[in-house]
């Protein structure tokens, strides 16, 4: 499989992670979003909607949407879980998955914040403003739907939810959102940047990442 993927892309790291957490064998395919590589007519015949993520299978078939792509990926290999078995407990965990893919996300993505620079014209501490405004209002209601009796958001393991969750803080630190009034979500964040497999998923650890903010490899002085 071949994944279609721009380092500092949220919408990425969801598929990255489930794809290590699941250990599926892939290779990166960068996508350069500042060069708007992923408005290219060869990029829009894999994905109408011109964003990443794209899954490319072994025969050639293209799959868009990151949450359709998880559950393709959950559906061919379901272990380990992503997600409860319980369907209530499925319910919340969606409605917390949700919040973060079709609240927040959507109104901080690129293509939002080009059209607020250009054709309206707001200058970047209104942008900058504009996004911190609403991963401020996403992780709240994010905190406030997680179980404060677990280790992970929703349980004892990870989950989709606690993917999302990484994608966000991840935003959150790019932005400078203040993080003092999440104490909770800082917790479960770096809980789940422990585990190797979502470690690989993050930016820096990507092959496009900038070299300045790639970790230096091990063993090499
Ligand atoms: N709902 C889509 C969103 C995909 C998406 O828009 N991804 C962002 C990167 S996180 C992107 O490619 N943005 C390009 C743009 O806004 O022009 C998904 O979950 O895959």
């Amino acid at each position: 499989m071949k994944l279609y993927s721009y380092w500092r892309s949220t919408t990425s790291l969801r598929v990255r992670a489930v794809l290590n957490v699941k250990g599926f064998d892939y290779d990166i395919v960068p996508v350069n979003l500042l060069r708007s590589e992923h408005r290219s007519g060869s990029f829009a015949r894999m994905n109408p909607s011109r964003g990443v993520p794209v899954l490319e299978l072994s025969d050639g078939t293209h799959l868009a949407q990151s949450h359709a792509i998880i559950e393709y990926l959950d559906n061919i290999r379901p272990g380990p879980p992503i997600l409860s078995a319980d369907p209530l407990e499925r319910a919340r965990e969606m409605a917390a998955v949700f919040s973060v893919a079709m609240d927040v996300h959507p109104v901080n993505n690129l293509r939002v914040l080009n059209y607020l620079r250009d054709p309206l014209g707001q200058p970047p501490e209104k942008v900058a403003t504009f996004v911190r405004h609403w991963l401020f209002e996403g992780l709240m209601a994010f905190q406030t739907m997680v179980r404060d009796d677990t280790p992970f958001a929703f349980g004892e393991r990870l989950g989709l939810a606690d993917i999302c969750l990484v994608s966000q803080m991840v935003n959150a630190r790019r932005w400078e959102v203040d993080l003092d009034p999440f104490s909770r979500l800082v917790e479960i964040d770096a809980l789940c940047r422990a585990n190797p497999a979502i470690d690989a998923a993050m930016p820096e650890n990507q092959p496009d990442a900038p070299l300045a903010i790639r970790p230096a490899k091990k063993g090499i002085a």
